[in-house]
């Protein structure tokens, strides 16, 4: 079995000459690198199919980018890359492989897995979310009164939820006339609130859980389906739930029929499943076809980062630039701002996919790791997130490194609004660079009619230093395809920045613990008798328990 290289990275040639690179090289401001080169916007950019990214506007130079690309060979990254698409199990703690790839690999390709083709069994469970999907939206699918389905609620946590919702919303604009609805958290009026709105007659639950074992679904599960026997009957259910999950045997004891279960598998992570049938909500809102050219976006990315040379290589440059700021600038976070409302959710579910995936700190060789590892991500939509926290990112004492994604063209064709959308995402960029100067400052406020006293007192609040790292994604137009290729692009950042880590992205040990402890204590609150805590713990258990 071929797994992964565990080579520690600080231990390396590459690391220790990019050290050195980054103390001769960590003053220098942007800013004068592109007045000493007028061709740096061409240096640094790549160009590959619809997307045009531009990573100039980083503290880098020729050399950083070759010494992140010598970093990336010494780690064994070409090794890993061949042993991630050919099956390996290379999540290791699981003893899993891990294989998204497959789900959206075309039929004639061959991906083994324990000495089967994967491919063929995606491509069966394909054609039967694609069945039901031309029932559903045909209306053809009927209700328990004979009626056809007008509401999809998704009921699914983590993977189980973010995945699905962040495709559904990002797609609206090709949604077809059914409404769908996620419920993940356990919090019960969250769930109350939304069966207020739902009619039994035209609703369909797709419960969603790869282990068909988590809290937080089967209890909403379970509210739902006693909702729905209360207005109609349990031999209805069948009309109305249908589930993803690999525990065919939770799934049947929990009342779905075997034949209303549309499978996965253990080589699919969580967080990498919207491109299984845990896709199934967005299949039903954008239809299959759509779907398929989301699956076939990310299949073209699959391939470019599995073909291309590194250094045109987009997943691996942009997950090297990553490690270049968290372990020589040392910066805690990295903001990702979607120029585009419809990606509002993008950040929160590359949140769970990077946090989840790289927030570790044990090494492949089950030592403890003395360098940082996982980067924390946050962010929201552009132009709202100017209005809130680019306060920070433009003077505040961190820096953060800071990745904007636009489209070319708007939806809707309001080009008006899109001119001004677009203006302002080119702007910021280019004034996190630049800053603004004392004199730039003064001249500014030269018409103001201030004594110097007051400009000199004013200015220093004024003045904004600059060189603030950001990467631009500029892309043709919000597509499932284009969307497919984005989503995949962050997966392989992922994979390439564990490699260089040295560490296990596919396990996820921090969420398993959340689930045990909460079950112990929900016992002791059952049985009113919190018992064995710290004192905090056991007053606030005391507090709730009154
Ligand atoms: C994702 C994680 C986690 C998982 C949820 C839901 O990679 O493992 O977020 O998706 O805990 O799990 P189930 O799908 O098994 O309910």
């Amino acid at each position: 079995m071929k797994t992964l290289p565990s080579q520690n990275p600080t231990q390396t040639t590459a690391w220790k000459a990019l050290q050195a690179h980054y103390n001769q090289t960590k003053d220098q401001h942007l800013k004068d690198l592109f007045k000493e080169d007028a061709t740096r916007g061409d240096a640094f950019k790549i160009q590959w199919e619809n997307f045009y990214v531009d990573y100039s506007k980083n503290r880098i130079n020729a050399k950083t980018i070759e010494l992140l690309l010598d970093l990336a060979e010494e780690v064994g990254l070409t090794e890993a890359i061949k042993n991630y698409f050919g099956g390996e199990a290379i999540n290791v703690t699981e003893n899993r492989a891990v294989q998204h790839m497959a789900l959206r690999a075309p039929a004639s390709q061959q991906t083994i897995v324990d000495g089967v083709n994967i491919v063929a069994e995606v491509d069966e469970v394909k054609q039967k979310i694609k069945g039901f999907c031309e029932k559903v939206i045909s209306g053809a699918h009927k209700g328990y009164t004979g009626k056809a389905i007008t509401d999809i609620v998704n009921i699914g946590i983590g993977g189980s939820d973010l995945g699905p919702v962040m495709i559904v919303e990002s797609l609206e604009y090709y949604k077809n006339h059914l409404k769908t609805h996620f419920i993940s958290n356990v919090d019960g009026d969250h769930i109350h609130q939304n069966l207020k709105k739902f009619d039994p007659e035209t609703t369909l639950f797709v419960v969603v859980s790869k282990t068909f074992s988590t809290q937080e679904t089967l209890s909403n599960a379970t509210t739902a389906r006693t909702w729905f026997i209360e207005k109609a009957s349990a031999a209805d259910v069948s009309k109305h739930f249908v589930a993803v999950s690999s525990n065919i045997k939770n799934v049947t004891e929990f009342g779905i029929a075997e034949e209303n279960i549309f499978p996965l598998w253990d080589w699919v992570g969580g967080r990498f499943s919207l491109w299984s049938a845990v896709g199934l909500s967005v299949a039903l809102s954008i239809g299959f076809d759509q779907f398929e050219e989301l699956l076939a976006g990310a299949h073209e990315m699959d391939t470019h980062f599995q073909q291309e040379s590194f250094d045109k290589n987009i997943p691996v440059l942009l997950a090297l630039l990553s490690v270049w700021y968290n372990n020589f600038y040392g910066v805690e976070t990295e903001a990702i701002i979607p120029y585009s409302q419809y990606l509002h959710r993008l950040p929160a579910y590359l949140q769970q996919g990077i946090m989840e995936s790289n927030g570790k700190g044990v090494d492949r060789n089950g030592d403890k790791i003395d360098y940082q590892t996982g980067t924390i991500i946050w962010g929201e939509a552009g132009t709202n997130s100017q209005h809130a926290f680019f306060q920070l990112i433009h003077q505040g004492t961190k820096i953060i490194p800071t990745e904007f994604i636009g489209f070319k063209k708007s939806l809707f064709g309001d080009q008006d609004h899109h001119d001004k959308l677009m203006a302002n995402f080119f702007a910021q960029t280019e004034a996190l660079m630049n800053g603004k100067t004392k004199n730039e400052v003064l001249s500014e406020l030269a018409t103001k009619n201030l004594s110097q006293t007051a400009l000199d007192a004013l200015a220093p609040f004024k003045e904004f230093p600059g060189n603030r790292p950001t990467t631009t994604l500029l892309i043709d137009k919000l597509t499932p395809k284009a969307l497919g290729s984005l989503v995949a692009m962050y997966e392989h950042r992922i994979f390439v920045q564990g490699i260089v880590w040295n560490i296990f992205s596919y396990d996820q040990w921090g969420v398993e613990l959340g689930k045990q402890l909460a079950s112990q204590i929900l016992n002791e609150i059952k049985d009113n008798s919190p018992e064995g805590h710290d004192s905090s713990t056991s007053n606030l258990l005391k507090a709730y328990l009154k």
